[in-house]
């Protein structure tokens, strides 16, 4: 087999010592290997196969890591990973001990910028940006941001602050494929895909090219300048000439020469104090892979693949996914009650929304990456007397926080939260944990917070909420349910309200949400040895079914909490702060994630290792019982 150009390069200094013309070369090699690796372990594919050459380039052109490069999201970073030194490291990727699926600080100097979330990168390179040039240092940074990125509303307050700042270090590369992960929206999307390729426009350039050329040497010089403004007035650059940036594009994101040539440019112009810049590439998601370019959307994140056909290696048929569970409950309720909508911030499929638009499609709203505005827009809809689910992942609710406080608590208003992937994610790792939800929302007036033991619960809970006229959010786990019958009548549960679910003299178990099952089993194994240990299912954390969580402390003396979540402000601490209120003072131990950061990895594993699952809670009731 001939040897690679990619065998060479160890970081992107090997790179640079290449020819231009070998550069097409090494975004080919990569995209291949990308296809070959992702398709043995999964991953973020269509994005990183669309940002290869734009990658190359810009590490080609510019002195990285003296040059900072911010990857919007990370998963496009594939590209990045392999020019940086972690080539051999990509058999486990997601995995515990191996590299991240994003970026982050601590992996290499080249990731100037942990991410996962989306719409950070402009205010990261900003900032970067802003303190070299305040250490005296000339280099730059440089934001790489997809179309969907965009339009996070933080990367419109960055455009905003940059332009003011007239940041001459800084570049923003727009790597618009007009697709999120599924296809993009908003008025901007429509705007940037103008691209200068309307019948119309492609006259006026025509008219003015003869124009230009009948024209005499002097005067063409400022005809050319005309020209400019002309393509600027009628390109998407109009927009970011207006924030302040020198635009530049659009160009053809996947020609090697073109993008060297723009960022040659965009390099010198720095030189001379002319940023800040954007440039604008057109790609096209999933480029070089012909099922992934055919259908990016499938393609965005992967399990493992047939390279040849790409098809996907199937998954053994198992109960339905939780998110699937909410969607269809869903539908059955919006059935019912025409005031119900359905909003996503960009993920309708990974929230099961999708399923809701296909039946619904003028009661669903995806508003891009846009949580915030969700939100908000989610509590306009409400004061006007609407029912909305807004299904967004407890990781990206974060993004939300203020307007979940001041426009959906403050005011009492009737939206539902439905948070996916609560818990532990596994492969995606610490940016996407679900693990502070039940801190950030149990402090906040009028809401009222719960989360079902298994995917049956899940569509009596989805009814409870809408039911309820006030915030209601409920948590549920990523992935599979527990393969239990679904009820087919939907019965709301009496707000508060906890289940018994085993009783017991000994000690009781509260648990909530999806670790109700490991402590019945705990709770099983304790009885076969005589030790008659209760169970409660607490589904709610507000309100707390104090009444009965007392009972059982009075009567046991022995409490055990447990919940997949951060162990601060959690579950168990409210369990406690009851106590504390209600004068009583059971030995109490708090089954939770302990303070700390929880890599990528097996969510099995770390539930083990933070014993949350049926061992560790047995371990602790054993501990608590001063049982040998
Ligand atoms: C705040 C936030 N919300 C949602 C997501 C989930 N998400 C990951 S990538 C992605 C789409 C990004 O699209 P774009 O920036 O255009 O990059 P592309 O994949 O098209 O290259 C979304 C919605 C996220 N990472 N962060």
């Amino acid at each position: 087999m001939s040897k690679k150009l990619l065998d060479g390069i160890k970081s992107p200094t090997d790179l640079r010592a290449l020819a231009p013309d070998q550069v097409p070369q090494v975004a080919r090699e990569l995209r291949e290997e990308i296809i070959e690796q992702v398709s043995r372990v999964g991953g973020h594919l269509a994005s990183s196969l669309g940002a290869c050459e734009l990658i190359t380039a810009i590490h080609y052109t510019f002195e990285t890591p003296q040059d900072r490069l911010v990857l919007d999201v990370g998963h496009q970073g594939y590209p990045h990973k392999l020019l940086t030194g972690r080539r051999g490291n990509f058999e486990h990727i997601g995995q515990r001990g191996g590299i991240g699926k994003f970026l982050r600080r601590d992996e290499s100097v080249y990731d100037h910028f942990g991410a996962g979330h989306a719409g950070t990168s402009i205010s990261a390179a900003l900032g970067m940006a802003r303190a070299i040039e305040a250490k005296g240092g000339d280099n730059c940074a440089i934001a790489l941001i997809g179309d969907g990125g965009m339009t996070a509303g933080m990367a419109f307050e960055a455009l905003n602050h940059a332009g003011d700042l007239g940041q001459s270090n800084l570049i923003v590369v727009l790597n618009d494929n007009e697709m999120s992960i599924s296809p993009n929206v908003g008025a901007m999307s429509s705007y940037l895909s103008r691209k200068l390729s309307g019948p119309m426009v492609r006259r006026m350039k025509g008219w003015a090219r003869d124009f230009l050329s009948s024209l005499p040497g002097d005067m063409l010089h400022w005809a050319q300048k005309a020209e400019e403004s002309l393509k600027v007035f009628f390109s998407p650059g109009l927009l970011f000439e207006a924030l302040n940036f020198k635009y530049l594009g659009p160009v053809q994101g996947h020609r090697v020469s073109v993008l060297l040539e723009t960022f040659n440019n965009a390099r010198e112009m720095i030189r001379q104090g002319e940023g800040p810049i954007l440039i604008h590439a057109i790609t096209a998601k999933g480029f070089g892979y012909e099922p992934a370019q055919r259908d990016p959307f499938r393609y965005h994140g992967v399990g493992t693949f047939d390279v040849a056909s790409g098809e996907f290696h199937k998954s053994k048929p198992g109960p339905p996914k939780y998110q699937n569970v909410f969607a269809d409950t869903l539908i059955k309720i919006a059935k019912e009650d025409e005031r119900v909508v359905g909003i996503t911030a960009a993920m309708a499929d990974g929230t099961g929304l999708d399923r809701f638009k296909r039946v619904f499609p003028n009661r669903f709203y995806d508003v891009g990456i846009a949580e915030q505005h969700g939100i908000t827009f989610a509590a306009g809809l409400a004061a006007e007397g609407l029912k909305p689910v807004a299904a967004i992942y407890s990781t990206f609710l974060q993004r939300a926080y203020d307007q979940v406080v001041h426009d959906v608590c403050v005011q009492d208003l009737d939206v539902t939260l439905a948070m996916d992937r609560a818990g532990l994610v596994g492969a995606d790792g610490a940016t996407h944990q679900g693990m502070y939800d039940i801190s950030y929302l149990r402090t906040l007036p009028n809401i009222i917070c719960m989360a079902p033991k298994d995917e049956n619960e899940l569509q009596h809970m989805l009814a409870t909420a809408v039911l309820y006229n006030g915030p209601a959010a409920i948590r549920y786990p990523r992935g599979a349910g527990l393969g239990v019958p679904l009820d087919q009548e939907l019965k709301p549960i009496p707000v508060g309200e906890a289940e018994v679910l085993r009783d017991g003299g000994d000690a009781v178990i509260v648990a909530y949400g999806n670790t109700v099952q490991a402590a019945q089993t705990a709770a099983d194994a304790l009885g076969t040895k005589g030790i008659a240990v209760a169970v409660l299912n607490a589904r709610f954390v507000k309100p707390l079914d104090v009444a009965k969580i007392n009972r059982f402390a009075e009567k046991t003396g022995h409490v055990v909490t447990v919940e997949e979540h951060a162990s601060f402000g959690g579950f168990g601490s409210a369990v406690v702060e009851n106590f504390s209120a209600s004068g009583l003072s059971p030995r109490v131990r708090i089954l939770a994630i302990p303070d700390q950061i929880v890599e990528h990895g097996d969510a099995k594993r770390f539930r083990s290792e933070f014993g949350i699952d049926s061992g560790g809670i047995e371990k602790a009731l054993k501990d608590l019982l001063n049982l040998a």
